[in-house]
């Protein structure tokens, strides 16, 4: 499975291309750098508390002919269409702005996990001008200041919660296979009949079987095997 992606938005100067280059750290790399496309690094490798994921700067996205308001919609749309969580960049200093509002509208249509982060709370008493932003519909303001390095633990902390489960993980030193054939057959009795134990339910009702059921055994040789029974894999009417 490949990574999570993470992708940076908000309108211009507000710190996103910083605070990518600052979780990006020295391992920066470049993925893809299309002439023509891209101005900037625009993919880079992040990592965090062991997880692995890619990150996309829409900031960096080439559309400086276009009015603000296309750029800021092409942009978080590339977001949602790419990320699995979107952080959104905002600047403490200037408050909540028209363009703000007009990003945080369109991602909250979407239905991609959002984390705010107010940039450039340099100092603590910027600190309290960040719940403001708590009007954006976003959630909790996480204030980060990223040329100092500032807050960006506790986001990245929220960000990778939001990554997706890797329930399909395989572990490939097993053999795993499984029976197809129509109903009735006699799959599950093979089954059953290589296992030496009734783990399967069989009947000669034909779809007795409802779900794929794995099996899992070992070979006196140590051989692993993942034996997955399909049976009850049926059209739907
Ligand atoms: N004071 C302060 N300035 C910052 C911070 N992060 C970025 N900047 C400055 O804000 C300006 C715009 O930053 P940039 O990352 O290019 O913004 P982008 O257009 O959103 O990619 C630059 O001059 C940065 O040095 C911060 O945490 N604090
Ligand atoms: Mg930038």
């Amino acid at each position: 499975m490949s990574n999570p992606i993470v992708a940076v938005v908000g309108r211009p100067n507000v710190g996103k291309s910083t605070l990518f280059n600052r979780i990006a750290g020295e391992r920066i790399s470049i993925v893809e750098d299309t002439p023509g496309v891209t101005r900037d690094r625009i993919y880079a490798h992040g990592e965090w508390l062991g997880k692995n994921f890619s990150m996309i700067d829409t900031g960096g996205i080439e559309m400086s002919d276009q009015p603000l308001s296309t750029q800021i919609r092409e942009q978080a749309e590339v977001a949602i269409d790419e990320a699995d969580v979107i952080v959104m960049v905002v600047n403490v200093e200037n408050g909540v702005t028209d363009a703000d509002e007009q990003v945080a509208k369109i991602l909250y249509r979407s239905n991609k996990p959002v984390v705010l982060a107010v940039n450039k709370v340099d100092n603590p008493e910027r600190r309290t001008q960040i719940y403001d932003f708590y009007s954006l519909g976003l959630g909790e303001p996480y204030p980060i200041s990223s040329v100092h390095g500032v807050g960006l633990g506790d986001l990245l902390d929220e960000v990778i919660k939001h990554f997706p489960e890797k329930n399909d993980e395989i572990d490939d030193k097993k053999i795993r296979f499984s029976f197809i054939g129509r109903p009735n057959v006699g799959k599950s009795s093979i089954v059953n009949a290589m296992l030496g134990e009734e783990r399967v339910i069989v009947s000669d009702i034909a779809g007795t079987t409802r779900d794929s059921i794995n099996t899992e055994f070992k070979t006196p040789d140590g051989q692993e095997f993942t034996m997955v029974d399909t049976a009850g894999i049926k059209k739907k009417r």
